[in-house]
């Protein structure tokens, strides 16, 4: 191990049936857009209307992990994982995505490929019902999640098919991945799919003040219903477990003596966290610091809807991967503001900065406020926490050469947050059970194309069967978590 000293005290602090592995998501890695009768996303739309996509690039072959899994599951196994999270191409397994469109077998087929692959070594499946990629047929009938009364059914229909095909042999569900970033990229900055935002000089259509909020809305109660459907039908006999997995950096006050400070970066977490996580695990209804800003351009639940949400998820599945420094403003907040009124700043008021920059502009690396959020969370909602996504870029991977092998950069990455989460177990006592690292290979970044490199595998992205090249930290973390899972 690179500096086996600093997390020598480590040893054996992470609990014996802890969960590890690559996390990734169907777009962005399966290739075959088309293959086998799969019908198109909202992605595959997106991405093939000229000047979204940084780099001009589609995900029309991705990484072809439709075609290699076999071959990636047995790297998977040589990295030492325990487990893989991946996620469902809706319209592969439903290609018109609605509760009365037919369901397509190639579709399913392969998934229970891929599950029985990695059954067979050893690797427990997580599955994601929705990463993102709405079936676009779904968008063209009825405006996708902007109706909630259409949607929900249909959502839940397809829960409920891959519960009654899947179900025997996964035992990990996650509803939705990022239901803010979902609707923040795509409805109030418009730079994801569906593009929509009040930005005319980006999106034809679009209203960034409202439809965030009313998709997200549809987001929290589809999972809900699709929650209830899994308990009720499911649960007893399967015996999984079901969740939603939220998105969250740590937001430190600017001026760390202000309270205007202190205030503003509470109300940023509640803004980008508790605006989901409020309703499922605290109190079945919006932050009040939202309701206050926001008034009655946020959604009300119906008591039912309440009733439903509160309590509908397992675990707290987490996504996080930086920390901001957060001012409060004097001014009233922009009717197209989503944040908590504040601004978002790379140092604080002494000048320090939030960390060494990756090849991506909002993510640096910070593994103390890392620590504080799992604190955060812990402390607010007290729940057993899955972190199903964690990880960088690193500047200059352009080839495949020794020195862009060992990255150096990212490894120490990874020993500073997985050091965090065996400290946040071992000194403040918060539950967590799986470490999922964003990601296997370098992939489709979404609006950001094949620029933004993610894995622990470099890709070569010109090679007809997209090469694979291991970097080091896949190593480094196998030798991290065999020193830190107990062994039983
Ligand atoms: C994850 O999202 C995704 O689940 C995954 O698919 C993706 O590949 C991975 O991260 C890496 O990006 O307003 O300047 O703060 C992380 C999502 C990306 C959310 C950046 C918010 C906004 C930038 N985050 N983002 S900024």
């Amino acid at each position: 191990m690179a500096k086996p000293h600093k997390v020598k005290d480590l040893k054996g602090v992470l609990r014996s049936d802890f969960h590890w592995g690559y996390a990734t998501a169907a777009t962005q890695v399966e290739g075959g857009w088309n293959a086998d009768d799969k019908g198109l996303s909202i992605w595959d739309t997106f991405a093939h209307t000229p000047r979204k996509v940084k780099d001009g690039s589609t995900p029309d072959d991705a990484v072809l992990s439709y075609y290699k899994y076999k071959e990636d599951v047995a790297l998977m196994k040589s990295y030492g994982v325990t487990a893989y999270r991946f996620s469902l191409s809706w319209s592969r397994i439903i290609p018109l995505g609605g509760k009365d469109d037919p369901v397509n077998e190639a579709g399913l087929q392969y998934y229970e490929n891929l599950i029985d692959e990695l059954l067979e070594n050893g690797i427990t499946p997580f599955v994601t019902l929705f990463h993102w990629d709405t079936p676009q047929a779904l968008e063209d009938r009825y405006g996708g999640m902007l109706n909630k009364e259409m949607y929900t059914p249909d959502f839940v229909n397809y829960a409920r098919v891959c519960f009654e095909r899947l179900g025997d042999r996964v035992k990990h569900w996650i509803t939705y991945n990022e239901p803010g970033v979902y609707t923040l990229a795509g409805y109030a900055a418009g730079v994801h799919a569906p593009a929509r935002s009040s930005n005319r000089k980006l999106n034809a259509e679009g209203d960034s003040s409202t439809e965030p909020f009313i998709v997200g809305h549809t987001e929290l109660v589809s999972h809900a219903y699709a929650v209830q459907l899994y308990r009720e039908m499911f649960q007893h006999q399967q015996k999984g477990m079901i969740g939603i997995t939220l998105h969250g950096n740590y937001s430190e006050p600017w001026d760390s003596d202000d309270p205007l400070d202190q205030e503003a970066a509470e109300r940023a977490r509640e803004f980008e966290i508790a605006w989901y996580a409020d309703p499922v695990y605290k109190t079945g209804d919006y932050p009040a610091s939202m309701r206050a800003q926001l008034g009655d351009r946020l959604p009300h639940f119906t008591a039912e809807e309440s009733k439903l949400t509160l309590g509908s998820s397992d675990f707290y599945g987490m996504n996080s991967y930086t920390t901001f420094f957060v001012r409060h403003l004097d001014t009233p907040p922009d009717i197209n503001d989503h944040s908590g009124n504040i601004e978002k700043l790379d140092t604080n008021k002494q000048g320090v900065s939030r960390g060494p920059e990756s090849d991506t502009y909002w993510l640096r690396t910070n593994p103390a406020g890392f620590r504080k959020l799992l604190n955060w969370i812990w402390k607010r909602y007290g729940i057993p926490i899955y972190i199903t996504e964690n990880g960088t870029t690193a500047k200059a991977e352009t080839e495949p050469s020794e020195e862009v092998l060992n990255d150096t950069f990212r490894i120490e990455f990874f020993e500073g947050y997985i050091g965090a989460v065996a400290r946040a177990v071992k000194e403040d006592g918060v539950d967590i059970r799986s470490y999922f690292a964003w990601t296997f290979t370098d992939n489709w970044e979404w609006a950001a194309g094949y620029t933004d490199r993610f894995g622990v595998t470099f890709v070569d992205f010109e090679s007809k069967d997209k090469k694979r090249y291991p970097k080091k930290s896949a190593t480094v973390i196998r030798e991290l978590f065999q020193h830190m899972v107990k062994k039983e």
